[in-house]
């Protein structure tokens, strides 16, 4: 999937030429990258599967692998499910040797992870200006995930503005203007301690009156107390709300792929407090625990429409299933095939 494709409301034709080849270029290198960005998560799986005494495909492997997924932080409902269908596969087809196991549990993983409705997985920017909400617990990455989204909308032509919603820790601020000089955008922002709800009010009122495409609020993610957090973020939403009825037109819900089950629950609390459309989960180069995304599609509902996968500008991707899973699950050799097919849909 091209970025021209994440964002819904992009004109493809307005996107330079120049752009467009670089992003040719990023996804057929993107399959070599992704594996060695989830490095750490793809070799627990395969050392998992390679320790498992490999005598052929059998009971005993199926609980490895049941085990493996568990460790990785697949789920337990997760877990089951994937085991039970690639068994009945396996079984199907006679296989009976490691590799050929292991990209149908790729594949497995793969068409678990398909959205419902893959219009839902877009990140819609049509509207003038579109407001897009960034919420989580401090230290996910929400910052800078903002940056990484926006220097990718000004690649496609969009002017994005910034918000400083998050205006309990001074630094905070500080730290987003940073991402604005460096994208080259706008920030609307106020010191630190401002009312979170005033300064995303200005900021809806400066996208209108310059005519920016996308406005990207940050918000904290500590407070003196959680239900203080809940509280103003419901608070900012109903400002965005009241200034530009149908705002926020997205609420991405940040997660760290390190914090596992616990994050799980955090996305839970979140969920109840600000109507969630989707999650971006960062950090997934700094985890073996790269399961959690089978984890928040089975238990949150909610679609995941970006990754982080580095500390870097073009350290975010678009989460396509496909792909995910065969860098983290499938064998050594399918990747050169898996790449050569990417590559292949580029210059189809
Ligand atoms: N390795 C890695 N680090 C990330 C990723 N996303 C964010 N970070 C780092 O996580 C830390 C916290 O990020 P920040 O944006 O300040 O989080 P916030 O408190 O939610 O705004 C920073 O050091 C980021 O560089 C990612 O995808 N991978
Ligand atoms: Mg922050």
């Amino acid at each position: 999937m091209e970025w021209h494709e994440v964002f819904k409301g992009v004109d493809a034709s307005a996107v330079s030429a120049e752009v467009l080849e670089e992003e040719a270029q990023e996804r057929r290198g993107l399959f070599g990258r992704l594996r060695r960005n989830l490095g750490k998560a793809r070799g627990a799986v395969s050392d998992a599967l390679k320790s498992a005494v490999y005598v052929g495909v059998d009971r005993r492997l199926y609980e490895q692998t049941e085990e493996m997924l568990i460790a990785a932080d697949v789920g337990v409902d997760g877990t089951i499910k994937i085991v039970d269908e690639l068994e009945q596969r396996c079984t199907a087809k006679k296989i009976e040797t490691q590799e050929p196991f292991q990209n149908e549990l790729a594949d497995v993983v793969a068409e678990l992870l398909q959205p419902d409705d893959p219009e839902r997985q877009r990140i819609d920017v049509t509207e003038q200006p579109t407001v897009i909400l960034m919420v989580g617990v401090n230290g996910t990455g929400k910052t800078t995930t903002i940056g990484k989204i926006a220097w990718r909308l000004k690649e496609m032509g969009k002017t994005p503005l910034m918000v400083a919603g998050d205006t309990f820790r001074a630094a905070a601020v500080e730290q987003l203007s940073q991402w604005a000089d460096r994208v080259g955008c706008d920030i609307v922002k106020q010191a630190a301690d401002a009312d979170p709800a005033a300064v995303v009010f200005d900021g809806v009122a400066a996208a209108r009156s310059r005519g920016a495409d996308v406005v990207l609020v940050d918000t904290a993610g500590r407070l003196h107390t959680q239900v203080n957090l809940m509280r103003e973020l419901e608070k900012v939403r109903r400002v965005i709300e009241k200034q530009l009825p149908g705002a926020p037109h997205e609420t991405l819900l940040v997660l760290d792929a390190t914090t596992g089950q616990n994050g799980l629950r955090q996305a839970q609390e979140f969920k109840q407090a600000v109507d969630i459309s989707g999650v971006v989960l960062t950090k997934l180069d700094g985890t073996a625990k790269g399961g959690i995304v089978v984890a928040i599609h089975e238990t949150l509902g909610i679609p995941i429409k970006l990754i982080g996968v580095g500390e870097q500008l073009e350290d975010l991707r678009p989460f396509e299933p496909d792909i995910f899973a065969r860098a983290i699950f499938g064998s050594a050799d399918g990747y050169e095939s898996a790449s050569d097919a990417s590559a292949g849909d580029v210059a189809d």
